[in-house]
């Protein structure tokens, strides 16, 4: 399968911390807090911003209009059900574009608006039309694109295309996806439509930044994000993962962001949310530059590329060589010894490590105790 190039300047984030997230548990972000995190996010450099339809309650419209209101270089979106109604009121807040969305699944289409697909088509027709004639940007995404017959939505896509959307969603509701459908589905579609192409993946099985990255790599232009992940149910594609991912796939494809700021987003977010931020998150978990083994730490002080993908300053991230603990080898030991200001010869070191490693069979043992292992011994050498 040949896989297509991803432009540097092709593809967007779609930040939705402030829409999907809003639907993730225990999320209550004050107009403060909305405010707050879209400044970061602009400072880092997301394209896009989604907030949730301003016909969900009188907050979600006044927070769209406070947004509108700031300096700001994001675009501006709300996500808006297909009908004039929420297409009007879109408008009347101030954004920049409206993602608007409408089922084409069986489930969808059954249990939830009831239209024909012929409806759908109308329907979707006349709302682009209308914010088009009202100068927003426009995406028209099939949700659950995956669980719908494909020959239904791709009917769909190019009848919205050919009304002069400016983007064509896909949607994995449900996190059904993998990374080959993914990308057979973008691809499909790029032969069919000549507008962008957005992605928005659930991760209900593990898939969302795969899949988000599979999607780009067939050809997508846009990708729907959340600080850490947080959406429906477990959410849908993390920025920060997908950053990680699109930085060792090319380094050149995420220069154009702030990386240092991206502790600081999920730090945030994950305080607004009262959640920590999981241990294996890439790049900002506790351990993502966390070297424990003797045979990694050794090889990690000579040259950190050997068992590091990603550097940590770019991030401004610190990389942790871990010595209380029953695997340390010599070098660690050296290293935390040179670090002290303290010159061992190589019999000390030796006995040194034999030390750390026959306490830490004992009992979990910490930095500390190494550091008093090294202290005494090198006491016990001066005598
Ligand atoms: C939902 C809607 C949505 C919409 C995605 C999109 C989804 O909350 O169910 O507009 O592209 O996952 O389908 O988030
Ligand atoms: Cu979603």
């Amino acid at each position: 399968m040949r896989r297509r190039e991803i432009p540097v300047d092709g593809f967007h984030f779609i930040d939705s911390t402030l829409r999907e997230g809003e639907q993730f548990r225990g999320a209550h972000f004050s107009i403060a807090d909305k405010l707050e995190i879209a400044a970061l996010l602009d400072c880092f450099g997301v394209e896009y911003m989604e907030l949730s339809t301003p016909i969900a309650s009188p907050q979600s419209a006044d927070a769209i209009k406070a947004l509108a209101d700031m300096p700001r270089r994001f675009k501006l979106l709300t996500h808006i059900r297909a009908n004039l109604d929420d297409a009007k009121l879109a408008v009347d807040c101030g954004v920049d574009g409206a993602d608007v969305y409408i089922g084409t699944s069986d489930y969808m289409r059954e249990y939830s608006h009831g239209k024909s697909l012929d409806e759908v088509i109308e329907v979707g027709r006349e709302v682009i039309d209308f914010l088009k004639r009202n100068g927003l940007e426009t995406r028209f995404s099939t949700e659950d694109t995956f669980r719908s017959n494909f020959a239904d939505v791709m009917t769909v896509y190019r009848a919205m295309d050919l009304a002069g959307v400016d983007r064509v969603g896909v949607a994995d509701t449900v996190g059904v996806a993998d990374p080959l459908q993914t990308y057979n589905m973008v691809s499909n579609l790029r032969d069919v439509v000549n507008c962008d192409i957005e992605f928005h993946g659930h991760n209900d099985s593990g898939c969302a930044v795969a899949n988000a990255f599979s999607a780009l790599q067939a050809g997508a232009t846009h990708i729907d994000t959340t600080v850490l992940g947080v959406g429906e149910r477990n959410g849908i594609t993390a920025m920060g993962a997908l950053i990680a991912r699109l930085y060792t796939y090319d380094r050149a494809l995420v220069e154009k962001y702030d990386l240092p700021l991206l502790a600081e987003i999920e730090a945030l977010v994950a305080q607004k949310l009262k959640i920590d931020i999981p241990f294996n998150t890439p790049i900002t978990g506790a351990v993502a530059f966390h070297h424990k083994a003797g045979v990694h730490t050794k090889a990690v002080l000579n040259n950190p590329t050997t068992y590091e993908a990603i550097d940590p300053a770019d991030f401004g991230m610190s990389r942790i060589i871990d010595v209380a603990h029953r695997l340390v080898g010599r070098n660690a030991i050296r290293n935390r010894a040179t670090g002290l200001g303290i010159d061992l010869e190589e019999e000390v070191l030796q006995l040194v490590t034999a030390q750390v490693k026959s306490l830490a069979d004992e009992q979990e043992i910490t930095t500390d105790d190494v550091d008093r292992i090294l202290g005494a011994t090198v006491l016990a050498v001066d005598d």
